[in-house]
Formats: structure tokens, sequence, C-alpha cells
């Protein structure tokens, strides 16, 4: 018993070294028309996203994400892979061309070294420690190590029997790989990337999983999944599978290393034999996921811990190949209008508004400077705008020049007048466009406060909840594990979906 309580205690520790969980977007790049770089972020900062993955190191993105105040993960594409695992002087390479020429102005907080490595491009496994070794060497080189964390995304795939939850464990083929890729997450203070698809699993289950089940609807006690051991209930695949993969590193005896969820969505359209990619259960997925991680839920054994997830994935991408649903895993079509709006009352300003008919009101391109100083000068005066954040050493003092400031005074002024028409005239150097002004940490946010500044919520908390110390209730589901099993003797709950 004394043994178990140190064992609980260590478990406790680790839990609590948890940090803030947010939800990020992934953003693939295979659309015929990819938007620019600066329309991108544009679209990132009015939907206030905060935490992006990116499936390269694309310099034009690194760029146009320098000072937005978004954090970046980049990755290492597959392709690079065996090169960077075969020799610690690429890596060098790659790490000094592709993170430190970008960093600190881009928020770049940790490198994907390969996607799925194991599943798709096993080959690829036996130099896949070293390549993560080698990220991390390089970023030790630059002193950068701790800001930056390195790993490598996984399918959910390689964790078998995920139900029970408790008792799961990794393919043991792949053994050879995790145990020292585990070593080095847990060595490094890393954490483990995890790609999980309940729609893929739904779908593979042929009818064994329930819908409601696979989107975090509420299920009726007794459609709901109950771990045998733990005797815990379990009221959709995405909490399963978390849990799933803490008990398979356990198994491992890793217990230190947190899950980040790199990927997970829900597509809104797909072929015939696709009946379920459908929009309202897109919009229901990801809407449940998000206010989930915003209101810090938790997952059965670690309730009020949420996990940090990226969504997949911020655009459709019309050019990947495969089944229609493949190409309409996006929140937003190409131009930046929402596929679905989402349900997420009262969890915050992230992905919560409708972009299609955003209007803005900005200094007409070859306005004479003059009268936009005069205008500027009634706007921030009489029109009683507040043009604080036009000061020296504020957000959007930069550019410094007539034209950009006239443009903030502008925008709040016909923001604050209910957008109606004539509050862009300003003797006719205004217009209204639909382009967002915004630049670097100077962010007009279309949809908020009608009266007042449109900088009024830039500061306000927004994707990012502080998870609550669950020592407590950590302690409590750690202890109940031992009473489960001999309750288990006496009530035999079958699992039951
Ligand atoms: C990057 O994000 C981290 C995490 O919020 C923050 O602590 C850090 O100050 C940011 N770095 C820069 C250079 O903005
Ligand atoms: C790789 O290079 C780093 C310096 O960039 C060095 O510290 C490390 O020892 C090297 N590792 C190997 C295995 O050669
Ligand atoms: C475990 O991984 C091996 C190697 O990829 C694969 O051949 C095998 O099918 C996997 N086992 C299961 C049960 O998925
Ligand atoms: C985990 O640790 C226990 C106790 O120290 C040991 O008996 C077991 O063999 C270890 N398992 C693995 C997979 O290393
Ligand atoms: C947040 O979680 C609590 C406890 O699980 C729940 O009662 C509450 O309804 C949730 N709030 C939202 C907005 O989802
Ligand atoms: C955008 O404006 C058009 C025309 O005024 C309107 O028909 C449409 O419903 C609006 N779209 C949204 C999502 O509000
Ligand atoms: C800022 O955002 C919060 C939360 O969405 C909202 O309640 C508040 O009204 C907003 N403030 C302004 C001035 O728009
Ligand atoms: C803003 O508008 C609301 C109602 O829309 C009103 O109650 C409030 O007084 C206005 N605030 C200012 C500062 O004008
Ligand atoms: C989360 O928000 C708090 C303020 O509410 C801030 O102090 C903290 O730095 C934020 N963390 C991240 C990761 O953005
Ligand atoms: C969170 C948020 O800002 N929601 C707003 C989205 O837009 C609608 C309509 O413009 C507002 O009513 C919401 O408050």
């Amino acid at each position: 018993m004394a043994v178990l309580f140190v064992l609980l205690l260590l478990a406790v520790s680790a839990a609590t070294a948890d940090e803030d969980a947010f939800i990020g977007v992934n953003i693939g790049t295979e659309l015929s028309d990819m938007p620019h770089p600066t329309q991108v972020v544009a679209l990132l900062k009015a939907q206030q996203i905060r935490h992006v993955r990116l499936y390269d190191a694309d310099r034009g993105m690194l760029i146009a994400l320098a000072n937005s105040g978004i954090q970046v993960i980049v990755s290492i594409p597959n392709e690079q892979l065996l090169g960077i695992g075969q020799s610690n002087s690429t890596a060098a390479n790659w790490v000094s061309q592709n993170i430190v020429a970008h960093y600190p102005a881009t928020n770049i907080t940790a490198i994907c070294v390969g996607s799925e490595v194991l599943t798709t491009l096993p080959n690829a496994a036996k130099v896949l420690v070293n390549a993560l070794k080698y990220i991390n060497s390089a970023l030790v080189a630059s002193n950068l190590d701790r800001q930056i964390k390195v790993s490598t995304p996984l399918s959910s795939s390689i964790i078998l029997d995920s139900f029970p939850p408790s008792q799961a464990f990794f393919n043991s083929s792949w053994n050879s790989v995790l145990v020292p890729m585990l070593e080095f997450l847990q060595s490094s203070g890393s954490y483990l990337m995890l790609n999980i698809y309940p729609y893929y699993d739904y779908m593979q289950a042929n009818g064994v999983i329930p819908l409601d089940y696979a989107l975090f609807e509420p299920l009726s006690p007794e459609k709901e999944a109950v771990d045998s051991n733990t005797l815990l209930h379990y009221s959709n695949v995405f909490d399963a599978v978390v849990d799933a993969t803490y008990a398979a590193m356990a198994s491992l005896n890793f217990t230190n290393t947190q899950v980040v969820v790199t990927e997970t969505g829900w597509p809104s359209k797909g072929d015939s034999n696709e009946p379920d990619a459908t929009l309202e259960n897109a919009n229901t997925y990801n809407s449940n996921l998000i206010r989930r991680v915003l209101n810090k839920t938790g997952t059965p054994k670690r309730p009020g811990l949420a996990v940090s997830t990226f969504i997949y994935e911020l655009y459709n991408e019309d050019k990947k190949p495969g089944p229609v649903s493949e190409k309409n895993w996006g929140l937003f079509d190409v131009n930046g209008v929402p596929i679905y709006i989402m349900h997420l009352t009262d969890s915050g300003n992230v992905l919560a508004n409708d972009t299609t008919n955003q209007t803005y009101c900005a200094a007409m391109e070859g306005a004479d400077k003059k009268m936009l100083q005069a205008a500027l000068d009634w706007a921030c005066g009489p029109g009683r705008v507040d043009c604080s954040p036009l000061l020296q050493g504020q957000p959007c003092y930069e550019p410094d020049n007539v034209a950009s400031h006239a443009t903030f005074a502008f925008d709040a002024y016909y923001h604050k007048m209910g957008k109606a028409a004539d509050a862009c005239d300003f003797n006719g150097v205004a217009t209204i466009t639909t382009t967002d002004p915004s630049h670097g940490s100077c962010v007009f946010l279309e949809s908020l406060g009608k009266n007042g500044s449109t900088l009024a919520n830039v500061t306000a908390p927004t994707l990012n909840s502080t998870s609550l110390d669950s020592s407590a209730s950590d302690f409590r589901s750690g202890a109940f594990t031992s009473i489960a099993i001999m309750m288990l003797l006496i009530c035999l709950k079958l699992m039951q979906f």
C-alpha cells in the first residue's frame, strides 16, 4: 500500500505540472488558391486564434506570423526526415534556417519532427529518435531548447485495445522506437503529440460506436461505456483515447509526459458512402470539443485537466486526394468564410463569429494628407474615438504615417456608429472596405463593441484557460482503481455501448 501511495503522489505531481490548455488550429495548404500568408494571419486574428500548427516551416507564413501574438508549431515534413535523422549537421542547418532565423519575432513553441511516421513511413522509424535528438541538440546549441519543444505526432492507431482505457498499451512492435522516444520526451520536458480521429473510429466500427458517443453528445447512462477496471464512465471516443494513451505510456513506466492533441476534427461533407460527414455533425463535434477544452472539463481519469488541442483544420483543402470528406475538414473556405457558424455562446471570442459580412472603414488611397490629418484630429477629438493605441509604443503606432493612423480612427468611429454608411465618409477621404486593416499586434476586431473602440477586447483573455489544481480529484480516481478491482468481483459490469 505504501508503494501504491508513493506512485499516486508521483502521478499527482505530474498531473499538476500541467500548463494552460488551449485550442489551436492546423493550417494545411493543399488549396488550389492558397490565401496569401498576410490574409491567413488576418483571418487568425479576426477569429482570435492564438495557436497554430504548420505542416512545414514556410518562410512566408513565419514572416507573416511575426509579432502577431500567435504561437506557432512548425513541422519537418516526412520527406525531410531521413536526411535529418541521419545527419547531425543537416538537422543543425534546418534549425538555423527555419527556427533561429525567425525566433523570437515569430513565437515558435514546438517542432513536429515528421507526422505519423510509424504508421505512414515505417522505414523512417529507425531514424526518428535520432532526428528528435539532433533537432533538440541544435536548439540546445542556440539556447532555445527551453522555449521550443521537440516531439512527433503519433496516430492513435498505434494504441491497441484502447477500451477499456485503463488496459490500453502501444502496439509492441514499435517498442524499440517508442521507449527511447518517451525517454527523450520525458528528459527534455516535451509532450506526446497525438492525432485523434473519432470520425474514422466511428466509420470503421460498423455501428458498434453510436454517433453521439463520437460527437461528445449527451448519452443516456446505459449507453455510456464503463471501464471495468476503474468503473469510470466514458461518454465519448476522444476522452477514452486520451485516457488510453496515458495508460499506454504508464504501461511502459512513463507517467510524467503530457499529451497534446495535434489533430482532431470532423469533415463537413462526404461521398454517398460517408453519410455522417455533414455540416451539422462537423459543427457539433468541433463546437463540443472547443467548449470542453475551454471549460477545462478534462477526461474521466483526469477531470479538470483539459488537453490542449489543435483542430484539423483551418481551410478546406480542395487539392487533397481521396474521398470527398478529405477535402472538407476545414472551418473556413478559401475566402475566409466560415463553413458553419459554431455553437459557442459563452465560450469567449474564439472562432465564435462569422466574418462573412465584415466591413471596415479605411483612409482612401491617395487621399490628401492634410485632409486626412484634419479628419483624424476630428475623430480623436469631437468624434470621441479612443486613439490611445496610436501613441508611441502602443500597438497601432507603427506604421507611423497619417493614412495608417487615420484608418485606425476612422474604423473605430465607423464601428462606434454601428457601421452606418455615412459614418465612413470624413469629407470623402474614407472608404468602406472588406479588407481587414489589422497589422502586427494592431488588431481591428470587427464584431466587438458597436459603440466602443474596436480594440476594446484585444487584451481580454481569450483562448486560454488555466488548468485547475486537480490533485484532489486525481487522487480520488487513482485510489478508486484499487477499490474498483475489488468491486469488480462483486458487481461485474460489462463494457457496453
Ligand atoms: C511566446 O509565447 C509564450 C507562451 O505564452 C510566452 O511566454 C512568450 O513570452 C512568447 N514569446 C514571445 C517572444 O512573444
Ligand atoms: C550534434 O551536434 C551538436 C552540436 O550542434 C553536438 O552538441 C552533439 O554532440 C552532436 N551529436 C552527435 C550525435 O553527433
Ligand atoms: C502492430 O504494428 C505492426 C507493424 O506496423 C503491424 O504489422 C501490426 O498489424 C500492428 N498490430 C496491430 C494489432 O495493429
Ligand atoms: C516498470 O516498472 C516496474 C517496477 O519498477 C517493473 O517491474 C516493470 O518491468 C517495468 N516495466 C517496463 C515495461 O519497463
Ligand atoms: C462547464 O463544465 C461544468 C462541469 O462539467 C458544467 O456544469 C458546465 O455546464 C460547463 N459549462 C459550459 C459552458 O459548457
Ligand atoms: C451577409 O449579407 C448578405 C446581404 O446583406 C445577407 O444576405 C447574408 O445573409 C449575410 N450573411 C451572414 C452570414 O450574415
Ligand atoms: C469583450 O468580450 C467579452 C467576452 O466575449 C464581452 O462580454 C464584452 O462585452 C466585450 N467587451 C466589449 C467592449 O466589446
Ligand atoms: C453602448 O451601447 C449600449 C447599448 O447598445 C449602451 O447601453 C451604452 O451606454 C453605450 N455605451 C457608450 C459608452 O456609449
Ligand atoms: C493565458 O491568459 C492569462 C491571462 O488570463 C495570461 O496571463 C497567460 O499568459 C495566458 N497564457 C497563454 C498560454 O496564452
Ligand atoms: C463571442 C462573440 O463575440 N459573439 C458574437 C458573434 O456575433 C453575434 C452577432 O453579430 C453576436 O451577437 C455575438 O455576441
